[in-house]
């Protein structure tokens, strides 16, 4: 079992990252499920540093009841294909913008994965997204959670209304 740095009962979307250095980024994620209401666990994965806990994260992930991953990573940023080629689970990835080459090498390390293996790649620093497009998948079947995302997209269509009166008062 992997120990959660914080965690809610039954969490239900895995937000991993390779540092604690990537939070700075990963808290959107992690803000955007608490927002919903979605119960989630936050734990730092480091392909590289800790690669038995990378395969053991991912191999138990459905076993222990989540529904998809949220993975966050800067420069070469294998963490996310490697946890979905361990777990059946939907893996959204989060290129994480280090100092160099602003993200870009974080980015096409995650999107460019080969035929077979899927990572659904948001944005450099998307997290916001990828927490987002988490909450979308869990609605599949959870049609309230899918008519929270409906009004979200409503309040965000009023604040565009109410920008148009703004500029035109
Ligand atoms: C990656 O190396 C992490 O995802 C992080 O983005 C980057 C730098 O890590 P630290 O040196 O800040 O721990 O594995």
């Amino acid at each position: 079992m992997t120990r959660a740095l914080h965690s809610s009962d039954a969490p239900l979307v895995g937000v991993v990252m390779g540092s604690d250095s990537d939070w700075r980024v990963m808290a959107d994620a992690s803000q955007v499920l608490s927002d919903f209401g979605v119960p989630h666990e936050v734990e730092i994965v480091s392909a590289h540093r800790t690669p038995d806990k990378l395969i053991a994260y991912g191999r138990e992930a459905r076993g222990r009841g989540l529904k998809a991953i949220i993975a966050g990573a800067g420069g070469a940023a294998h963490l996310p294909g490697m946890l979905a080629s361990v777990t059946a689970l939907p893996v959204i990835g989060v290129p994480v913008p280090l100092a160099t080459l602003d993200g870009l090498d974080s980015l096409l390390s995650i999107v460019q994965m080969p035929g077979g293996i899927p990572v659904a790649t948001v944005s450099i620093g998307g997290a916001k997204n990828a927490g987002l497009l988490a909450v979308r998948i869990l609605g599949a079947s959870d049609p309230r959670l899918a008519d929270r995302v409906e009004a979200y997209a409503r309040e965000l269509e009023d604040q565009v209304a109410q920008k148009n009166r703004r500029l035109k008062d």
